[in-house]
C-alpha cells in the first residue's frame, strides 16, 4: 500500500511538473494542433511521429541518463536535452531532418505537411 501511495505520488510529481511546459505554448492546446511526442533513451531517437502537419508541436522527451540535442541539419532548429528534460518546436512544412550534436550519429527525420 505505502509502495503504491509513493508511486502515485511519484507519478503525479512527474505529470506536474511535465505538463505546465506544454501548458504555457497556447499553440500546443489551441485546436486541431497536435503534440507529437518522439522518445529519446539509449542513444537514439523512438520512432519517427507520422501525419505531423505545419503548426503541429514536436516535442523531445529525454529519457536517457546523457545529454542530447535534437539539430536541424538546415539550421531551423537546436534543441538541448539534458537527462530528463523536454523541448519542443512548432513544425514547419517539410523534412525536417536532424541529428544529435553530441553523437552525430543519433539521427532523426519528420515529414511535415
Ligand atoms: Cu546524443
Amino acid at each position: 500500500m505505502l509502495r503504491t501511495m509513493i508511486l502515485l505520488v511519484a507519478v503525479l510529481a512527474f505529470a506536474g511538473g511535465f505538463m505546465p511546459a506544454v501548458a504555457a505554448d497556447t499553440a500546443a492546446t489551441a485546436p486541431g494542433r497536435r503534440v507529437h511526442v518522439i522518445l529519446v533513451d539509449k542513444m537514439a531517437y523512438g520512432p519517427m511521429p507520422t501525419g505531423v502537419r505545419a503548426g503541429d508541436i514536436i516535442e523531445w522527451a529525454n529519457h536517457d541518463i546523457l545529454e542530447h540535442s535534437a539539430t536541424a541539419r538546415d539550421g531551423r532548429f537546436d534543441v538541448d536535452l539534458k537527462p530528463g528534460a523536454s523541448a519542443h518546436i512548432t513544425a514547419t512544412a517539410g523534412t525536417l531532418a536532424f541529428f544529435c550534436k553530441f553523437h552525430p550519429t543519433m539521427t532523426g527525420s519528420v515529414v511535415v505537411k
